[in-house]
């Protein structure tokens, strides 16, 4: 029976280390130094907790194939007594008192500012991301480029319920609280492309709530930058030209924004490089052509809850404004 158990025991851990390491990001892989420091509080935790669950699995091990012996006369080394005062008492304050004092330093370690950070804007919605560069004017979605090596400052806001941000290689959560500006703090040390979600339950669609960071060496950043600092450029083709038209005639160009055109909308996420985005939804689906035009004409349908509307086109309109919004890098 105790054989069956340990080896159901095995697997079920076993199978959760597997998936858990092979699907989502884990923030036992830390890419950054905040996150590194994180880290090292869990495996403390886990060490400790560890620790004491083998050493009270010992005794019970012990109690259930010995016993207490009391027939032979033996008496016990330590009295129950003493045995109660250390394991329920003296034990656990020294374990929440060192578990207390490394989270509390580490904890003012992180919310440190640093000197000259690089500052963006993050701003929750429902569901979506709203990113902009301090000082460049640059604005996004669901896609955040930033530096390796720089601190970088996040303020986060929201407009609407309580999300918390949370990308798990690079730093811990956040929450995203309406009428209150939070800054998260970190710094990257790997380049790479790591995935964010939202950590608090915002409604409905709060799993489709993803984005993901490009972190990249500084002198590529500052390429990227000074390349979407402008304006896209004008559509090439003329199927590209006539969606343009169609998206700034029909309703998009009300709640979406495209820099350097007559699209100006807020409501929704601004589209200026939606074409290099690889998600649409946040996360719902992949963006290529196909997908784009489903999810123009039937968003609802594909993320139930969303606030932008079925938009009914004829053919020829969802495909020219698809080759538009996929000219937009
Ligand atoms: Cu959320």
């Amino acid at each position: 029976m105790i054989r069956r158990a340990a080896t159901w025991t095995l697997v079920v851990v076993g199978t959760t280390l597997v998936l858990s390491a092979c699907s989502s990001p884990s923030m036992l892989d830390p890419k950054g130094t905040e996150a590194r420091s994180v880290a090292r509080i869990w495996w403390l935790m886990f060490g400790l907790a560890a620790g004491v669950y083998l050493v009270v699995g010992g005794f019970i091990l012990v109690a259930v194939m010995r016993g207490r012996r009391t027939s032979d006369g033996r008496s016990s080394r330590i009295s129950d007594h003493a045995f109660v005062w250390l394991g329920g008492i003296v034990v656990p304050i020294v374990i929440l008192f060192v578990l207390g004092v490394v989270t509390v330093n580490t904890t003012a370690a992180l919310r440190r500012p640093d000197a000259d950070p690089l500052r963006i804007q993050v701003e929750g919605k429902r569901w979506w991301w709203a990113v902009s560069y301090t000082g460049t004017g640059i604005t996004s979605a669901g896609e955040i480029h930033l530096p390796t090596g720089r601190p970088i400052e996040i303020t986060l806001t929201s407009d609407n319920v309580i999300h918390s941000f949370w990308v798990p290689q690079l730093a811990g959560k956040l929450d995203v609280i309406p009428g209150q500006r939070n800054v998260l703090r970190f710094k990257i040390t790997h380049p790479g492309d790591y995935r964010g979600e939202c950590a608090e339950f915002c409604g409905i669609q709060h799993a489709n709530m993803n984005f993901r960071v490009v972190a990249e060496s500084p002198g590529l950043y500052e390429r990227w930058v000074s390349q979407h600092r402008n304006a896209p450029i004008e559509p090439a083709s003329d199927v590209a030209a006539s969606g343009e038209h169609v998206f700034q005639s029909q309703s998009c160009a009300g709640c979406h924004a495209v820099r350097g055109t007559q699209a100006h909308g807020t409501l929704g996420p601004d589209l200026t490089d939606i074409g290099a985005r690889p998600l649409l939804g946040g996360g719902v689906m992949t963006n290529t052509p196909a997908n784009l035009a489903r999810w123009i004409n039937d968003a609802p349908k594909y993320k139930p809850g969303v606030l932008m509307p079925a938009i009914h086109l004829s053919t020829s309109q969802t495909k020219s404004i698809v080759a538009y919004l996929e000219s937009l890098k």
